[in-house]
């Protein structure tokens, strides 16, 4: 896919070093967007292997965003991808799907102000939270050219005491026609590692919401805030500070895709060794040989015909993938 390519140049080229609280290091750029064409096919990259253990981490990640759940006890069992920021019992602030389909809702309100009922269609039974995901399914049935179905991840007091409050925090449903669009917007996006991943999940959703409505999957949009490059620790990621420019001089002179290799063999020779060499946390590399690479065509999806909420790991299906050898990435936490 031409559009994540792009992405990853436009981030490496136009980016500025900018250490974090991670203590990895990152290469930074504002505000990328792109835009991607679901008849086109499903964009699951084919530019590195997405299938195997990463498609086990990405449908059932997918499925736990859909279960609504505060923790990641069942996801855990099938993949560790959400470890590393959730407690022991398996409790997670960054539940997306807690906010998606239980986001909470006032207990009454100042005068004046107007707050649903406990049995109003969208309130969930036995709390006072409101099913985002219901209320997009049912407007999109009734009331299809609404500019309202918008589905919210972010709420701000949690946000402000969260270990990691949600990174694609915001998205809204967009009916053209026959065609069903979603727009996401991404404050924080790892471009190697997790981009690739929203970028499958949030297609899968479009496509999953629109066969639920009577609509063709149509366009995914993508607006990242800080799209970002992690570039290693220590001595090998305080490298970039100075050679970045040297980096993107290089970039600047590439003409063709196969030229990347050559990029990135100057960089191995001349960064410092990362300081454990078990990890990959200086993405460059990997990305650069990504970016040598041709994409293929891509991939088709079917989505079982059974209710949302019924969706299960078994019920998605990848038809016709045929991707590059996949990259090692570790995960900056
Ligand atoms: N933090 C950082 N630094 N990057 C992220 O992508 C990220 N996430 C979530 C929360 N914090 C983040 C967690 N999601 C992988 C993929 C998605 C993640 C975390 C890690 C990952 O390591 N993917 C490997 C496969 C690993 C596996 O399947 O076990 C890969 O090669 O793609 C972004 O939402």
């Amino acid at each position: 896919m031409r559009q994540y390519l792009d992405l990853v140049t436009d981030v490496l080229s136009g980016g500025q070093y900018k250490p974090n609280r991670t203590g990895v290091d990152t290469i930074s750029a504002f505000s990328q967007h792109y835009e991607i064409d679901l008849a086109e096919g499903f964009p699951l990259l084919t530019t590195k292997d997405l299938s195997g253990f990463r498609w086990n981490s990405l449908i059932h990640e997918f499925v736990w965003y859909l279960s609504g759940e505060e923790h990641i006890r069942t996801l855990r069992e099938e993949t560790g991808i959400w470890d590393a920021w959730a407690d022991e019992e398996g409790r997670l602030d960054t539940a997306y799907g807690r906010f998606w389909r239980r986001f909470p809702v006032p207990e009454e309100g100042l005068p004046g102000e107007a707050w649903p009922e406990d049995d109003h269609r969208w309130m969930n039974d036995d709390e006072r939270t409101f099913d985002q995901i219901q209320y997009v399914l049912d407007q999109l049935r009734e009331n299809p050219n609404s500019r309202r179905l918008v589905v919210n991840a972010w709420h701000p007091a949690n946000a402000a005491v969260s270990t990691l409050p949600p990174c694609h925090y915001s998205f809204v449903f967009n009916a053209q026609g026959d065609r069903l669009n979603l727009h996401l917007t991404q404050r924080s996006g790892d471009t190697a590692l997790g981009i690739p991943f929203n970028i499958a999940a949030y297609s899968l959703l479009l496509t999953a919401v629109a066969q639920r409505t009577g609509f063709e999957p149509g366009t995914f949009a993508h607006t990242v805030v800080d799209a970002h490059v992690y570039c290693g620790e220590g001595e090998r990621g305080a490298w970039y500070a100075d050679h970045l420019s040297g980096l993107q001089a290089r970039l600047a002179d590439v003409s063709d895709r196969s030229e990347y290799l050559d990029v990135r063999d100057w960089l191995v020779e001349s960064a410092p060794a990362e300081p454990d060499d078990a990890r990959d946390y200086d993405h460059v590399p990997g990305l650069l040989e990504q970016c040598s690479r041709t994409p293929r065509e891509r991939p088709t999806i079917e989505v079982a015909d059974k209710p949302l909420d019924e969706l299960t790991y078994d019920d998605i299906e990848l038809r016709g993938y045929d991707p590059a050898e996949g990259i090692r990435f570790a995960v900056a936490e």
